[in-house]
């Protein structure tokens, strides 16, 4: 056990927050068995009911199942945990007035399911590592999580290094801990679902937490739900939000958001983007960010 990143249930806060800032991420164990255990019976008929993804980033031997708040009592409590929202507080306040939940999501990885490629949840949008801290990432423990059956993998230190560098193997940990308790790490780290090749699934409950900012200045999606909006032409429909932002983002339980107004009899693979989305993004360029050094007041701790 790394006692710089790993915590017990009863860890101060503030020593999760500052192994998140400093490492990347924290694992604190044993932190909600019982809530987390009551999501997973509660998630298990959804994912038992989903098929598996559609190969790369998603995997081909991985069920997912997004829109958990709907599925999923303990999952709304997991949420708002106290220890994540004081890490959120403590990590994302400094940059926004408010967070908000940005994405709900339980992966169940199966034997033979292959690593996923490593990557940073912030590169959601178009910044260049090192960047602020625009996003929080759980994963809750429902199985536990080992070496073995494809326990996240992480890379310590990886959110403050420039994008460039690749990590070496021996740089890449697994997030090994007992159902219930939680990883949690920042939108730079370096991270993916480890690969199986134990005999049972791994499952995790995912919960990602953003910058109140990064989104619709006008809230377009409750102004205009889908039997309102159903009624739109296409063009304003895609503007209001039945339409990715950009690849992942947007999408409804794991697909396209279009398909809240359209009764096609689509039945192929949930997918989180399209080619043309995928090819528009590839021309705009990442910012890159200025840090300003240790002497820097909190205040403008970053620029553009
Ligand atoms: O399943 C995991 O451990 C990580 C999954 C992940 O990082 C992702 O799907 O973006």
């Amino acid at each position: 056990m790394n006692n710089q990143t790993t915590f017990p249930a009863d860890a101060d806060r503030d020593a999760v927050t500052a192994a998140v800032m400093e490492h990347g991420y924290a694992l604190i164990h044993d932190l909600a068995p019982d809530l987390v255990a009551e999501a997973g019976r509660e998630l298990a008929p959804y994912l038992e009911a989903t098929p598996f993804g559609s190969a790369g980033f998603l995997g081909a031997r991985t069920r997912r199942t997004g829109a958990l708040f709907r599925k999923s009592v303990a999952a709304q409590q997991l949420a708002i945990h106290d220890m994540v929202m004081g890490v959120c507080d403590q990590v994302l306040l400094p940059q926004c007035a408010r967070y908000q939940l940005n994405f709900s999501g339980v992966m169940e990885l199966h034997p033979g399911e292959k690593a996923q490629v490593l990557h940073r949840d912030g590169d959601l949008y178009p910044f260049r590592n090192p960047y602020p801290a625009t996003l929080v990432q759980t994963m809750w423990a429902v199985s536990d999580f080992t070496r073995e059956n494809g326990g996240t993998q992480v890379v310590p230190g990886s959110h403050l290094w420039d994008e460039s560098r690749k990590p070496l193997e021996q740089e890449v940990i697994s997030a090994e801990m007992p159902a219930g308790s939680l990883l949690i790490y920042q939108a730079g780290t370096l991270h993916g679902g480890g690969a199986n090749r134990a005999h049972a699934p791994r499952t995790g409950i995912a919960f990602q937490y953003s910058l109140g900012w990064l989104r619709q200045e006008e809230n377009q999606h409750l102004t205009n739900p889908p039997e309102v909006a159903r009624h739109y032409p296409p063009r304003l429909q895609a503007l209001v939000g039945y339409e990715y932002g950009g690849p992942y983002l947007g999408f409804v339980n794991g697909d396209d958001p279009a398909r809240l107004l359209a009764d096609d009899g689509y039945d192929g693979p949930a997918l989180r983007s399209r080619p043309d989305i995928d090819a528009a993004q590839a021309r705009v360029p990442r910012f890159r960010f200025e840090h300003p050094g240790e002497e820097a007041s909190e205040q403008a701790a970053w620029t553009l």
